[in-house]
C-alpha cells in the first residue's frame, strides 16, 4: 500500500487542517520586533543562545526547547502609581494584569511565528512548577528572564536585583 493510500493519511489530507507552511519565512530582527511591538510590548531584544550570558542557563533552555537559537526579551510597562501605592488591592492587580499581558504578548508572537513555519516557544512569566528539579537542581524555572532582559540590552540589574529599564525604571515586567 503506497502511503498517501493510508486511511489514516488519506483522512489527514482531506482534512480542513490549516496548511503549516514546509519551508520558514526568513526572518529579520526589525520586522521581529515589530511583531513584539504590535503584540503589546513596550521594548524589544534579543540574545543568541551562545552569548556567554547565558553559560549558566542554556542547559535548562535548551533541555525545555531543544531548537531555540535566539531569545526574544521584551519588558512590558505597569501603571507607576498603582504600584507606588500601599494599598496592596491595588498594586496586586497591576503586577497580576501585566503578567497576563506579558504571557499573552509571548503566546501571541509564537502563534504568528509558528503560521510561518518557524518554532518558537513562550516561557511562563512567572510561577514556574519545573519542580522535578527541587531540590538537587538549581531553579525551578525554565529560563531566568532578567539576565537576559540586560544581555539584550534592557536595562541593567539594581542593587535590589530588580531590572531597572533607562525609561520606563524599575516599573516593568519582563517576558521571554
Ligand atoms: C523565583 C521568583 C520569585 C520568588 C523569589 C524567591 C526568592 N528566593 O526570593 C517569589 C515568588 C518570592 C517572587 C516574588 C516577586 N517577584 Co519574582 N520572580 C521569580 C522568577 C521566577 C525567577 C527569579 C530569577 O530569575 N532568579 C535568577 C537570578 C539571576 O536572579 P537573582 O536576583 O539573583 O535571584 C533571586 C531574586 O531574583 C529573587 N527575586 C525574585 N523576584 C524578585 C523580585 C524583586 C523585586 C526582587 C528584589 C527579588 C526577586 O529570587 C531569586 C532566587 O533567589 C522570575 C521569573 C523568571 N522566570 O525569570 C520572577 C521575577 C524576577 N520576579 C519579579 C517580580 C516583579 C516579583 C515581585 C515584585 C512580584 C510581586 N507581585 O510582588 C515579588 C517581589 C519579591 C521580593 N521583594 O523579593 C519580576 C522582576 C521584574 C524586574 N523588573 O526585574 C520577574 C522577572 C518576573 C517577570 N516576568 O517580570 N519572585
Amino acid at each position: 500500500m503506497k502511503l498517501e493510500d493510508h486511511p489514516t493519511v488519506k483522512k489527514l489530507l482531506d482534512s480542513a487542517l490549516p496548511s503549516v507552511p514546509v519551508m520558514p519565512q526568513a526572518l529579520d530582527a526589525a520586522s521581529l520586533k515589530q511583531m513584539l511591538l504590535e503584540a503589546g510590548a513596550d521594548d524589544v531584544g534579543f540574545v543568541e543562545i551562545d552569548r556567554p550570558e547565558l553559560d549558566n542557563q542554556r542547559e535548562t533552555i535548551l533541555s525545555a526547547f531543544p531548537y531555540t537559537k535566539t531569545l526574544i526579551s521584551f519588558v512590558v510597562r505597569m501603571n507607576r502609581e498603582a504600584i507606588k501605592t500601599p494599598a496592596r488591592s491595588v498594586s496586586n492587580l497591576e503586577f497580576h494584569h501585566t503578567g497576563d499581558q506579558v504571557n499573552d504578548i509571548a503566546r501571541t508572537v509564537v502563534r504568528l511565528l509558528e503560521d510561518k513555519g518557524i518554532r518558537a516557544m513562550n516561557p511562563a512569566m512567572g510561577f514556574p512548577m519545573e519542580m522535578g528539579e527541587f531540590p538537587d537542581g538549581d531553579k525551578i524555572w525554565i529560563v531566568s528572564h532578567k539576565p537576559v532582559a540586560v544581555a539584550a540590552g534592557l536595562g541593567m540589574m539594581g542593587i535590589h536585583r530588580n531590572i531597572i529599564h533607562p525609561v520606563f525604571g524599575n516599573f516593568i515586567l519582563l517576558g521571554v
